[in-house]
């Protein structure tokens, strides 16, 4: 199967789909590899890539760049609230952050004859009478937005429109890829759609092998890292912005061109601090019947740490070398200044 992006499409077989069809339980619909790049999606993926391809960006638009769990969804907070809700008195920010910012792709995640979480159909219908989910709630939702629209996506730039960079802002995200693994395991473990039952072991082998659902994770930041040059892309690094939040909000802001105070820039971090975040999102920051249970209970939700370094907590001396050899081949020649400590 062939693609405007000028990808082609092969299915996940033989052996190698054994194996990750005994791991990863919400795969029912099997694995691609798109190439050039050897991309991992899920197979539903292919029904929506010409769409996401073509997808109308404008010039209003800010597009959160990043690959999984490098914090996107802060960073989409952040974003949203700079633009719309600066002194804290915007109603809509009760609404789930996923619909004040969609998340572009994630119709590729939403089938598997799971039921779609209520609030997001509530939500869509709400923000597109008339439309049928079918042809893509998260799709639609962001086509919908009315400007300015802030979107999230993990798809590498080149699945994205060639256009992008030249008609929107983008502000991509960086994390050390070690806080990213084990965040990674922890969320494909805690959300259904994923349903991993491996090791962190053998997660961690995914991750070098580049076999996990948005990999290989080096080549996304590669082709990041080669436009950071463009007047219209904002790089930040997590662990920057943990480390002092109003001075990568002062550069967003010029980024930007917000034009926020001092106090309006206090407002948006003490807003999109982790624990506020999380005690918005409540215990139901994802539908039940969306989450492991147990996962939730005993290691946390989608708002679990929100640390940098936690993988010197969860990795072994074993894994760590293997990351390392990984960043030593794959990453450190990309001359990204990562944090790896
Ligand atoms: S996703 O699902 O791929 O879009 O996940 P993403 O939002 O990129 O990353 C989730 C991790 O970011 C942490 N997080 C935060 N950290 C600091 N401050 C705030 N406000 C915040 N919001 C989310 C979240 O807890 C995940 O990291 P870990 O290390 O698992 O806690």
């Amino acid at each position: 199967m062939k693609f405007q992006s000028g990808h082609q499409a092969t299915a996940l077989e033989g052996e190698e789909w054994e194996r990750q069809k005994t791991h990863w339980l919400g795969y029912t619909e099997g694995l691609v590899r798109f190439s050039p790049g050897g991309w991992v999606f899920p197979t539903t993926f292919t029904k929506f890539a010409d769409k996401y391809y073509n997808f109308e960006f404008r010039p209003t638009d800010v597009l959160v760049h990043t690959w999984a769990k490098s914090g996107t969804t802060w960073t989409q907070e952040i974003v949203w609230t700079m633009r719309n809700n600066p002194d804290l008195n915007n109603p809509m920010a009760d609404m789930n952050v996923n619909a004040r910012a969609p998340f572009l792709e994630f119709d590729m995640f939403q089938v598997h004859g799971k039921k779609t979480n209520d609030n997001f159909l509530e939500n869509f219908h709400r923000l597109c009478p008339g439309k049928d989910p079918a042809n893509g709630i998260f799709l639609q939702m962001a086509e919908g937005l009315r400007d300015p629209r802030t979107i999230k996506s993990h798809l590498p730039l080149s699945l994205l429109p060639p256009s992008l960079l030249d008609t929107s802002k983008v502000v991509a995200v960086l994390r050390n890829p070690k806080d990213v693994i084990v965040s990674y395991h922890h969320h494909c473990r805690l959300l259904n759609t994923h349903g991993y039952v491996g090791s962190l072991d053998e997660f961690v082998q995914y991750f070098v092998d580049d076999d996990l659902v948005y990999s290989p994770y080096w080549l996304h930041v590669k082709e990041v890292w080669g436009k950071r040059e463009h007047p219209n892309l904002h790089i930040m690094f997590f662990e920057d912005m943990k480390a002092d939040i109003m001075k990568e909000l002062r550069r967003l802001d010029g980024f930007l061109g917000t034009g926020l105070s001092d106090e309006q820039l206090g407002n948006v971090a003490r807003h999109t601090g982790f624990s506020a975040m999380k005690t918005r999102a409540g215990a139901g920051d994802r539908a039940a019947d969306h989450v492991n249970a147990e996962v939730m209970t005993k290691d946390g939700g989608f708002f679990r740490k929100g640390q940098s370094g936690d993988w010197k907590n969860k990795l072994s001396s074993e894994m760590e070398e293997k990351v390392n050899k990984y960043i030593e081949e794959k990453i450190k020649n990309i001359g990204v200044p990562f944090k790896f400590g």
